[in-house]
């Protein structure tokens, strides 16, 4: 089984993969799926965006992932123009005062390629540099790129997903997107994986790649796992958006002890001290 890289060059930082990371969720929209505009005071707000981004950092966040596109189920699109007017300022604030990677959470081949311009060490994009433009701009730049799967759209992709084996299914997807972005000329040891968790997937379907995802580890890139919060926290639970810390905790817990190399969060102080008690454990005789 290929080992996966055990560090990562984001820009000017090094990221070490041996114990897993935090990467911080910094949603720029008005309407986010779960931490509804807090950020957002018609534009982005740029002393509450900071004030949290320190705090992330402070609690331990080694990344911190920025979005102005909401992909919530049934969300509505946001125009380019002003994807990048959301984003691009709230990047340059954070590269300039913050000590972390900056992730940007996008599938727009400007706002990757004028985020990374600003100083971002890293682009995440949930349609995995499958639109137009893309796979350019990440061959031209140097920074880690994470390739989620998403079965259908973010609009319709909850009403009826399906998978034979989605296990093998998503894998499979996720190497034929690792071949081709290495044909376009991105360099493996930039590559990262990440199932995409709630993107076009039952609750059964999460369960599974969840309990699996070591088999995704199998490729031999670091694997991302988004938990925080999803549905199927709520589906398991019973519980409304904001109380599902610890059920989002118990699965930061389980993905990391399936091989999760970095884990895409909200909470971040919990769950810091969540992953420092399981690296504790690891660690002991
Ligand atoms: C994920 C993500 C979201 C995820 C990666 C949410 C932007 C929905 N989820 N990116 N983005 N992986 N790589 O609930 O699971 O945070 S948005």
């Amino acid at each position: 089984m290929p080992t996966s890289p055990k560090r990562l060059r984001c820009a000017g930082r090094e990221l070490d993969l041996q114990s897993p990371c935090v990467m911080g969720i910094l949603n720029i929209t008005p309407d986010s799926f779960s931490d509804g505009g807090q950020l957002w005071q018609g534009q982005p707000d740029r002393d509450r965006i900071l004030r949290r981004a320190q705090d992330m950092v402070a609690a331990g966040a080694a990344i911190l992932d920025v979005g102005g596109e909401s992909t919530r189920p049934g969300a509505a699109a946001v125009a380019s123009q002003e994807e990048i007017d959301r984003v691009l300022p709230v990047v340059e604030w954070l590269v300039a005062e913050v000590d972390a990677v900056v992730s940007v959470d996008t599938s727009n081949p400007h706002l990757m390629q004028q985020s990374v311009a600003a100083g971002a060490g890293m682009i995440n994009d949930v349609r995995a540099l499958q639109k137009e433009g893309t796979l350019a701009v990440a061959a031209l730049v140097d920074v880690p790129v994470v390739l989620m799967h998403m079965q259908g759209q973010p609009g319709t992709m909850q009403q009826a997903p399906h998978y034979d084996d989605v296990v093998a299914e998503v894998c499979q997807w996720l190497q034929q997107r690792v071949s081709t972005c290495e044909a376009a000329g991105i360099a493996r040891d930039r590559l990262l994986v990440d199932p995409g968790f709630g993107f076009g997937k039952s609750l059964s379907h999460n369960l599974s790649l969840l309990k699996h995802l070591q088999q995704l580890g199998a490729m031999g890139l670091p694997v991302l796992a988004g938990l925080s919060r999803k549905s199927m926290v709520g589906a398991v639970t019973g519980r409304a958006l904001e109380q599902r810390l610890a059920g989002s905790l118990a699965l930061a817990l389980m993905a990391v002890q399936q091989g999760a190399h970095i884990v895409r969060v909200h909470d971040v102080s919990e769950t810091v001290d969540a992953l420092a008690m399981w690296q504790a454990m690891k660690e002991a005789r």
